[in-house]
C-alpha cells in the first residue's frame, strides 16, 4: 500500500504524505517513496516540489520510526539511515522543495522541513526535535540542518527542552518563511511554487547548490570529527539510549539515569 501519493501540475510537483496509522513516521519505506518522487520530479525537470500530508492532519509526521531505531551499540543515524538519505535527497533536488505544514511536527521530521527551502505552515503547527526525548545522538549533519535553520539560542531551546515549538515563535525567529491561515495554506503554496516556477530554473538551481556547499562549509578538524564522534558513539552505547527506545515501545516515561 502506498505510504504516499505524488501528483504533477505543470512545473509543479507534490508528495503527500499518507501513512496516518502511524502518523507518518520517516520508515524506511515511507522515505523510499519520497524519494523516489523526488527523483522523477528530476527526471522531469520540475521547477518547484511541495512536501506536504494530507488536507486537516493533525500529525505532519511523527519523525524516524522508532521502531526502525538500533537497539544500541550501533550508530542510529548513521550515513545510509533512511532519515539521512531523505534530507540529502531534498537537499541535492535542484529546485526549491517548500514544506507544507499542517499539524505537528516531530524530532528527524523537523529536521527535514529544515531541510526544505522555504516553509509554509498554519498557525496550529508546531516543530519539536526530540533526541533528548529517547536519549539519541544526534548527529553532526543534523546538528548543520538546524544551525542553518535558525540562531544557535533557538536551536539549543529545540534541542534541550525537546518541547514543541509553535509556527509563530519558529517565524519570529526566522526558522520558517510564512504561518498561513489553515484555509489559505493551500493556495498560498501554490502560489509561491508557481511564481517561483516561471522563473529562471537553471539560475535557481545553481543559487540553491551554491547555498547548499557554501552553508555546510565549517571546518571541523579530523581530531574534532572524531571527537563528536566518540562522544556519540558513548550516548548510542548508554543504559539511558536503550532505556529511551524501549520506553517508547512500551508506551511508558522513560528513566534516564546520565549513564
Ligand atoms: O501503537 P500503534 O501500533 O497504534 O502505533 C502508534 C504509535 O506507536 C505510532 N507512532 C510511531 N511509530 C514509530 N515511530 C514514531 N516516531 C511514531 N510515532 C507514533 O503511531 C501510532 C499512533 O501513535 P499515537 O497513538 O501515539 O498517536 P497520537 O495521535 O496519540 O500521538 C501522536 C504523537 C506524534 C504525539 C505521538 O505518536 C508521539 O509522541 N510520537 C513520537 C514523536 C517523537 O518523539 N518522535 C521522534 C522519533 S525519533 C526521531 O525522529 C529522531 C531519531 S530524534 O529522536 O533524534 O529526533
Amino acid at each position: 500500500m502506498a505510504l504516499t501519493n505524488t501528483n504533477v501540475d505543470g512545473n509543479v510537483g507534490t508528495i503527500t504524505l499518507n501513512n496516518p496509522e502511524k502518523r507518518n513516521a520517516l520508515s524506511d519505506a515511507l522515505v523510499h517513496e519520497v524519494v523516489e518522487g523526488l527523483r522523477d520530479f528530476s527526471a522531469r525537470r520540475l521547477r518547484a516540489v511541495i512536501l506536504r500530508a494530507m488536507p486537516g492532519v493533525k500529525v505532519w509526521s511523527a519523525g524516524h520510526d522508532v521502531g526502525e531505531l538500533p537497539e544500541g551499540r550501533r550508530d542510529p543515524l548513521g550515513w545510509d539511515d533512511p532519515l539521512r538519505h531523505l534530507i540529502r535527497e531534498i537537499e541535492d533536488f535542484p529546485a526549491p522543495v517548500i514544506a507544507m505544514i499542517e499539524g505537528t511536527v516531530w524530532g528527524g521530521a523537523s529536521e527535514t522541513v529544515f531541510a526544505c527551502d522555504l516553509i509554509v505552515a498554519s498557525p496550529e503547527a508546531t516543530f519539536a526535535v526530540t533526541p533528548a526525548k529517547l536519549g539519541v545522538p544526534y548527529n553532526v549533519t543534523g546538528m548543520l540542518t538546524f544551525l542553518n535553520a535558525a540562531n544557535i539560542r533557538i536551536v539549543k531551546e529545540l534541542l534541550f527542552t525537546a518541547k514543541p515549538m509553535t509556527a509563530a515563535r519558529a517565524e519570529r525567529a526566522g526558522a520558517i518563511n510564512y504561518v498561513v491561515p489553515a484555509a489559505e495554506l493551500e493556495s498560498f503554496t501554490y502560489g509561491l511554487a508557481n511564481d517561483i516556477a516561471l522563473l529562471a530554473p537553471l539560475s535557481i538551481a545553481v543559487m540553491k547548490e551554491q547555498l547548499r556547499v557554501l552553508s555546510g562549509a565549517h571546518p571541523v578538524s579530523p581530531r574534532g570529527f572524531e571527537r563528536v564522534q566518540g562522544l556519540r558513539r558513548t550516548v548510542y552505547d548508554s543504559f539511558d539510549y536503550g532505556e529511551g527506545i524501549s520506553a517508547f515501545r512500551e508506551k511508558r516515561r522513560p528513566v534516564f539515569r546520565g549513564e
